[in-house]
């Protein structure tokens, strides 16, 4: 009995794995139950969940810290042991103390955080531009130097996910990235401030009415990345996830002749779109 169900298990679990391994790309997502951040795929996020830790350790230290001292003053100068109470009001010393600590312990915490926030501003050399622009409720995405490629991204409902695509993070036409890409994003928006997010490439920007925000990533591994807007925008708000598929630059390149097919700017039909107007004026 206990054999059967050892094969039963076995089987089950390598047609999962191979299953897994053929119908879907790895999935970086949230888990349930996940404790801190996901690992993070990106050079930005390498280093902004390293300056996270940085500071929850400085963070530590300082609640530690005050934690004892409190408990010292506590049971030191509560009214039983300490019956007749200090008059002093005032030291000098300490008060300079007090004060300049914190103003050297937000010097030294300035100096990396400045550094990363430079980094993770823009890149110097892009290899591919993305333009993104959030609309009430769902992504519009273009690639302005390849065909001017422009689709949109929808949110999948209920019934048309697929096996393996997650509830609510999958969308019809998934943001199509090289690994190992400096890639430069434009951000904006139609209508009102959308936020576009991916947290295990460590990528969070709004996008402002009025104003057209940059940010860039390189993507370390390949996978389906999920992320979500993150900027109260209305009703549908929760509606409009972010899905970014990451390919090898082969790959890409080869999706990007049929995208610039399905999605790209056709100039013959612009022409005969011109045509037709100037025809119907006459
Ligand atoms: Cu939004």
């Amino acid at each position: 009995m206990l054999k059967r169900l050892y094969v039963f298990v076995t089987a089950l679990l390598a047609s999962a794995v191979i299953v897994g391994n053929e119908a879907m790309a790895e999935q970086f997502r949230s888990t349930p139950w996940q404790m801190g951040f996901q690992e993070p795929r990106s050079p930005s996020a390498e280093r902004i969940f390293a300056f996270h830790d940085l500071l929850l350790w400085i963070e530590g230290a300082i609640v530690v810290f005050v934690l004892a001292l409190m408990i010292y003053i506590i049971i030191k100068f509560n009214a039983k042991s300490n019956p007749v109470p200090s008059t002093t009001t005032h030291n000098t010393l300490l008060e300079v103390v007090w004060t300049v600590v914190p103003i050297l312990i937000l010097v030294f915490i300035s100096v990396p955080s400045l550094k990363l926030l430079y980094f993770t501003d823009r890149t110097a050399n892009p290899e591919l531009t993305i333009k993104v622009t959030g609309n009430q409720w769902y992504w519009t995405y273009e690639y302005p130097d390849n065909n001017e490629i422009e689709f949109d991204s929808v949110i999948l409902s209920d019934d048309e996910l697929e096996e393996g695509q997650p509830r609510m993070l999958s969308v019809d036409n998934a943001l199509v990235l090289p690994v190992n890409t400096n890639i430069r994003f434009i951000l904006g928006t139609n209508d009102v401030i959308h936020n576009f997010a991916m947290p295990a490439l460590g990528l969070k920007l709004d996008t402002t009415p009025g104003r057209v925000n940059e940010t860039w990533v390189s993507i370390n591994d390949e996978g389906m990345y999920y992320g979500m807007c993150s900027e109260l925008c209305g009703v549908n708000h929760g509606f409009m996830p972010i899905s970014i598929e990451a390919v090898s630059k082969e790959a890409f390149n080869e999706w990007l002749v049929d995208a610039e097919e399905e999605f790209g700017a056709n100039d013959s039909d612009e022409d005969e779109t011109v045509k037709l107007a100037a025809a119907v004026s006459q």
